[in-house]
C-alpha cells in the first residue's frame, strides 16, 4: 500500500465510515472515537509516512496501521462468530500458547497514548503511570474496540499499579489475574507454574473444551516462530548499515501483539528476505547516525515520541531491551516437551525468566543491556522510564552503576504520554549524542 492510500485510509475517513456499524454495535463512543482516529492518523503521516527509504515491506505494517480500528476488530468478531473466544492481556507473562490452544486470540489491549488520561483520573491518582491510566482511560471512555471485543481480561501481579488496578478493571470485564513471584529466588518455588496450570484451566471454561496436548504443541509452535521471525529482524539491525530504522522496528514490535499470528509471522519474515538483500548490497538507512540501544519500559502503540526525537537528531535506533523489543522474543518455549505437564512447565519455565523490573534482583536485564549494547555495536544505552514507574525508575540507579563499571554512556529519560516535553527531550538526546564516541 502506498503512503498516500494510507493517510487517505485514516485521516480521510473511510475507516470511519466503512466499520461505523461495528463500532456501534461494540458500544464505543463514535464522536470521541472518531477524534481519536483522526489524531493517529495525523500523528503517524507525520512520523511515519516521512521517514526516506523505507523498505518495500513497511506497506504491509503501514497498512494494519490504517485498519489499527478496522479490519482486525472484523477479524476478531468473525472469530467469535465462529464460536472462539479472544483474550486481552497487558503484559508479556501472559501465555499466549495457551490462549491459543484453546483456540482464542490474544490481543495487547491499547495503553500508549495520553487521550483518555482524563476520564482515568476521575477515578485513578493522578501520578500514577500512564501506562496504567491510558488502559483504564480507554475502558471507561468507550474507546478501545478491542476492549470491548474481550471475553476476558488477564492481569498480571507485577507493579503495585497495576495489581491494584486490575480490582476496578475488574468491575467493568471479566478478569482473570496471575500472580507471579516477587523474588527472583521465588522462580523455582511452583507458585507461577501453579499459576500456568490455573490459567489453563480457566482457558478452558471459557472456551468450553478440553484443551489436549496436540493443542499446546500447535500454540507453542506458533508463538515459537512468531518470535525466532522477530529474534531475525533485531539481528539483522546488527549490522554497521542498519537496514530499517528503529522507529520502524519499533512499530513491528508493537503490532506483534494484536495482529493475526500466522500472516504477521510470514510478513516479518517476508521483511526480513528483503533486509537481508538490502544489507548485502550494503545499503541502509540513517546511515552515519549514532547507534542506540533503548532499554526500560514498554512502549505500546502509539507511543513513537522518543525514537522519533532520537532518530530526528542524529541518532538511529538498533535495539530495544524492552516488552515492546528483545523480552518479547527472547527464549522459546521448548517444543520437544512431550505431555500436559512437561508442556506447562516449559511455558512455565520461559515466561518466568523474562527480566521485569517487578522482580527482585533483576540482574539478567543488567546483564542483558550490557550485553546487547556490545551485540548491536551501540554508541550510547537510552534508559526509558515511565513517570511514576518506580520499579524501573529504581532499577536505574542499578543501571547507571553497572554501565558506568563497563565504560557505555548512558541516559536517564523519564517521561510520559504527553507532548509537552519534546522540546526538553530534544535538547538533552542532542547534547547526549554529542558526547558519543
Ligand atoms: S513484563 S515491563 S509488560 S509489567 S510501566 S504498568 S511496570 S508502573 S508495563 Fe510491564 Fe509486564 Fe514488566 Fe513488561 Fe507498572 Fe511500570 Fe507502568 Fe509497567
Amino acid at each position: 500500500m502506498m503512503a498516500a492510500d494510507v493517510l487517505s485510509l485514516i485521516s480521510q475517513g473511510s475507516v470511519m465510515s466503512t466499520y461505523e456499524t461495528l463500532w456501534a454495535g461494540l458500544g464505543l463512543d463514535l464522536k470521541r472515537h472518531d477524534e481519536l482516529l483522526e489524531l493517529l492518523g495525523q500523528f503517524y503521516t507525520g512520523l511515519y509516512l516521512s521517514q526516506p527509504n523505507r523498505p518495500a515491506g513497511m506497506g504491509y505494517f503501514d497498512f494494519v496501521i490504517s485498519e489499527v480500528h478496522g479490519l482486525r476488530v472484523q477479524e476478531l468478531q468473525e472469530h467469535k462468530a465462529r464460536g472462539g473466544k479472544v483474550v486481552g492481556t497487558f503484559c508479556l507473562y501472559v501465555p499466549e500458547e495457551l490462549i491459543l490452544a484453546a483456540g482464542g486470540v490474544c490481543v495487547g489491549l491499547c495503553a500508549g497514548t495520553d487521550f483518555p488520561a482524563a476520564d482515568a483520573e476521575a477515578i485513578l491518582p493522578r501520578n500514577i503511570c500512564p501506562l496504567i491510566k491510558s488502559a483504564v482511560g480507554f475502558k471507561l471512555a468507550r474507546l478501545c474496540p478491542y476492549v470491548e471485543s474481550c471475553d476476558l481480561v488477564v492481569g498480571e501481579t507485577t507493579c503495585d499499579g497495576k495489581k491494584k488496578t486490575w480490582e476496578i478493571f475488574g468491575q467493568h470485564v471479566p478478569m482473570h489475574v496471575m500472580e507471579l513471584p516477587q523474588m527472583a529466588a521465588g522462580r523455582q518455588d511452583g507458585l507461577w507454574l501453579g499459576q500456568v496450570r490455573d490459567f489453563k484451566g480457566r482457558m478452558e471454561t471459557l472456551a468450553g473444551r478440553t484443551i489436549t496436548e496436540d493443542d499446546i504443541a500447535r500454540g507453542i509452535r506458533l508463538v515459537n516462530a512468531k518470535r525466532r521471525a522477530l529474534a531475525r529482524l533485531y539481528a539483522l539491525r546488527q549490522n554497521a548499515n542498519v537496514p530499517i530504522s528503529g522507529k520502524d522496528a519499533l512499530l513491528i514490535s508493537q503490532i506483534a501483539f494484536y495482529d493475526d499470528i500466522e500472516r504477521y509471522t510470514a510478513k516479518v519474515n517476508e521483511l526480513c528476505d528483503e533486509l537481508v538483500a538490502r544489507v548485502t548490497r550494503g545499503e541502509g538507512v540513517l546511515l552515519g547516525a549514532k547507534r542506540l540501544l533503548i532499554t526500560g519500559t514498554p512502549m505500546a502503540i502509539p507511543n513513537w515520541k522518543l525514537h522519533h526525537i532520537l532518530e530526528e537528531n542524529g541518532g538511529v535506533v538498533v535495539c530495544e531491551e524492552s516488552c515492546t523489543g528483545t523480552r518479547y522474543f527472547t527464549n522459546t518455549v521448548d517444543e520437544s516437551a512431550k505431555g500436559m505437564d512437561a508442556q506447562l512447565e516449559a511455558i512455565a519455565e520461559r515466561y518466568v525468566h523474562i527480566p521485569c523490573a517487578c522482580f527482585s534482583p533483576n540482574t539478567e536485564r543488567l546483564d542483558n543491556v550490557v550485553r546487547y549494547a556490545r551485540e548491536w555495536q551501540a554508541d550510547g544505552v537510552i534508559d526509558y522510564t515511565l513517570a511514576f514507574c518506580h520499579c524501573y525508575n529504581v532499577e536505574h540507579e542499578l543501571l547507571r552503576q553497572r554501565l558506568q563499571a563497563e565504560g557505555i554512556p548512558l541516559l536517564h529519560i523519564e517521561t510520559d504520554y504527553s507532548m509537552g516535553d519534546m522540546g526538553q527531550l530534544t535538547t538533552r538526546a542532542r547534547a547526549f549524542m554529542e558526547t558519543l564516541a
